[in-house]
């Protein structure tokens, strides 16, 4: 998929499109995401919420609503955690957690799953998941391999801190396709949840 903005427009939505996550709950569109990036990406995003990064920052600049610092652009294609607040999952240290991807347009290439601090804007830790190459071949989602799109994470330990609440963290599914020369981002929102002590002998 590799149009001019005009062309673009002139497109059915359904008809372009790459990939998001889709379990658990990924960030959607929401009211946050037009105050904070104004309305030329959020109507980019909305005519197709699997497309790429690339492009929307000139779609931004001409945009006197856009926040470049609210908005983010580069960190979960700029959607904010205000519109997923209520899909933040809980979870605990060595948790393993389920993940399942559409992709809805392959582009080879590489990706990774990682955790991101959403103040620094920096990789927690090590990634969780990586695909140097390889990723996402083929022309038609039925020719991308199953653990491509449906693999488990598990939540490191010692994040109880920095990630407990939140919006503090988040984590990002991120894919680009080589040869399309193009970045997907999906974002899971979660915290750390301590593990219940072990229960104590208790005193009668
Ligand atoms: C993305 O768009 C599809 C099609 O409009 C919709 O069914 C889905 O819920 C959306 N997902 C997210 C995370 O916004
Ligand atoms: C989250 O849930 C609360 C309570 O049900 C609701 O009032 C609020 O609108 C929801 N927020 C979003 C972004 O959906
Ligand atoms: C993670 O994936 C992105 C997109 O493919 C890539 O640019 C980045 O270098 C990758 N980082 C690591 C450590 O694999
Ligand atoms: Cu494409």
């Amino acid at each position: 998929m590799h149009f001019t903005i005009a062309a673009l427009f002139a497109l059915v939505p359904t008809v372009l499109g790459h990939g998001l996550i889709t379990s658990p709950p990924s960030r959607p569109i929401g009211p946050a995401l037009m105050q904070n990036c104004g309305p030329k990406v959020e109507q980019d995003i909305r005519l197709d919420n699997t497309s790429h990064v690339e492009g929307r920052p000139e779609l931004a600049a001409k945009d006197a609503m856009y926040n470049a610092a609210k908005c983010n652009l580069w960190l979960c294609t700029g959607l904010q955690f205000a519109d997923n607040v209520n899909n933040t999952q809980i979870w605990h240290a060595s948790q393993v957690v389920p993940i399942k991807v559409w992709i809805r347009v392959p582009h080879e290439g590489s990706a990774n799953v990682s955790i991101v601090d959403t103040k620094s804007n920096k990789v927690v830790g090590e990634m969780l998941k990586v695909w140097s190459e390889g990723y996402a071949p083929g022309k038609k989602e039925s020719d991308v391999p199953t653990d491509q799109k449906e693999f488990s994470v598990t939540v490191p330990e010692g994040l109880e801190e920095k990630c407990g609440a939140a919006g503090a963290c988040v984590l990002q599914w991120w894919w680009y396709g080589t040869i399309a020369k193009q970045t997907y981002e999906s974002c899971v929102d979660f915290r750390i949840k301590r593990k219940m002590p072990a229960q104590r002998a208790l005193h009668v």
